[in-house]
């Protein structure tokens, strides 16, 4: 399980542990962040964990249930965003009656893995009911503060941050607020407001500004800066802005991506990546990613990052294929390049370096059954021998394979494909094997696991 690389590293950490204390229980502490180091190697949010901060994704409760996106949050995220559950038009779709139950669902979970979660949002022009728009101004006030304080006084002590105020600026050159209810009817002051409100509701909690656009500097993030600065001068309680980091070909990671982190964390806030997707595919989706990591770990006050769903299929611009998964739970160079990036390897720490990704994709369909090919693909080093495991659900059966040398779990269900013949590949050098799968009647796409290689 520990790379050779990994070991010397658990033992200077255990000794400096034993060495800084004295008492049992602060001993017991040592042994705690032992096994902290150890995991380090092979997940997005140990990895990240291990550089002090955490490695999180916008979750639906509508997809707890499925077993392999529950698998997939539990195993590689320490931190989870509620993507809709606990905006306004959720949890208060008419004024004063409150309904917890999906947020509930993710809190919950996340609080059984261990896992932090974001709060998001409490004051949106977006997803804001109706009746919200309708109200006078000084209706308008009560409500607003009404909404904050039920809702954090609700999941007290449960929520590391709260994006207390979401985009609230115009995009463009103006650096003009964004007419909404807020703003229209309580004038600049309601950020301020609400800011206040929160910190009353849950002092434990941090307050954080959440905007898109914002990622570089140009006029829409020299806006929030000036409204930040103005608010860190005053006392104003805020402690934290949000970078959502929506990225496309139209919108690139900016060049001064990182200074700009840094410019709002000189400020002395916290920054946090907090949704991050970029679309695209491959090597080239993989280095913006990799640049976003890179940038978060630079800045010392970048405590963590958040992605906007999971697999692909999830996104709100699935087919832009945004994420680090794709629709069957594959992990994506992307992902790969963010662990790089966070000091982690895959295939649980073995092989020095050694790296695979394993991508699945239907080649044909008849009635009665389908074809599989999982396309494998070496990492940035060259690699000696390869594994990866198909699963298939019952009564579903694996009629022939080829390219490949499969062995069998007892269930019959899960194959785990070696190479045949010569293995090796170079770097980023790839070959495919393929399988048919048998129906009777479920047509169910396997579940192609993470590549291993040697
Ligand atoms: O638009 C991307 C994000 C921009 N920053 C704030 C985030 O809160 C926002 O998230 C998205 C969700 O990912 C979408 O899932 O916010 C959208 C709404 O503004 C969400 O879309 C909505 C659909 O518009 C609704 O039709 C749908 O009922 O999701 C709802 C729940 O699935």
């Amino acid at each position: 399980m520990f790379s050779a690389s990994a070991r010397p590293q658990l033992r200077i950490r255990a000794r400096r542990a034993l060495v800084l204390t004295t008492a049992g229980v602060l001993g017991a502490a040592g042994v705690l962040s032992l096994a902290g180091t150890a995991n380090a190697a092979s997940t997005l949010g140990a990895s990240a964990a291990a550089k002090g901060r955490y490695f999180g994704a916008a979750v639906a409760a509508n997809h707890l249930g499925e077993a392999q996106y529950a698998s997939t949050l539990d195993t590689e995220f320490n931190s989870v965003t509620p993507e809709n559950e606990m905006k306004w038009d959720a949890v208060e779709p008419t004024r004063n009656s409150f309904n917890y139950g999906s947020a509930d669902q993710i809190v919950s979970h996340a609080q059984g893995k261990g896992m932090k979660v974001r709060g998001h949002t409490l004051v949106w022009h977006s997803q804001l009911p109706g009746w919200v728009g309708g109200l006078a101004a000084a209706d308008l006030r009560s409500a607003m503060n009404n909404h904050i304080t039920q809702v954090m006084t609700h999941y007290k002590g449960k929520i590391y941050a709260w994006d207390v105020v979401n985009e609230a600026f115009q995009d463009g050159s103006s650096g003009a607020r964004l007419s909404s209810p807020f703003q229209d009817k309580l004038g600049n002051g309601f950020i301020e407001e609400a800011f206040r409100t929160a910190r009353a509701a849950d002092s434990g909690a941090k307050l954080c500004y959440n905007d898109y656009n914002t990622d570089g500097q140009n006029a829409k993030s020299n806006a929030v800066y000036n409204m930040v600065k103005d608010f860190k001068q005053r006392g104003v309680p805020i402690d934290c802005v949000g970078f959502q980091s929506h990225f496309n070909s139209n919108s690139p990671v900016p060049g001064d991506y990182q200074a700009n982190l840094q410019r709002f964390a000189d400020l002395g806030v916290y920054v946090q990546i907090t949704e991050l997707d970029i679309e695209g595919s491959g090597s080239a989706q993989a280095t913006s990613y990799g640049k976003v990591v890179n940038a978060c770990l630079a800045v010392s006050r970048c405590t963590g990052i958040t992605v906007w769903g999971i697999p692909d299929k999830y996104s709100w611009r699935s087919s832009g294929t945004p994420l680090l998964f794709d629709d069957n739970y594959n992990k994506k160079p992307a992902y790969d390049a963010v662990l790089s990036a966070l000091g982690g390897t895959s295939g649980g720490g073995g092989g020095g370096g050694a790296t695979c990704a394993a991508t699945y994709t239907r080649t044909s369909t008849w009635n009665g059954g389908f074809n599989g090919q999982v396309t494998v693909k070496a990492g940035s080093s060259a690699i000696s021998s390869w594994t990866v495991p198909v699963t298939v659900t019952s009564p579903q059966k694996v009629s022939a394979t080829w390219n490949g040398s499969p062995t069998w779990d007892s269930s019959g269900n899960v194959m785990t494909m070696k190479p045949n013949g010569n293995a090796s590949l170079a770097a980023g050098a790839s070959t495919t094997f393929g399988f048919t799968v048998t129906t009777n009647g479920n047509t169910n796409a396997p579940t192609v696991g993470g590549c291993t290689a040697s």
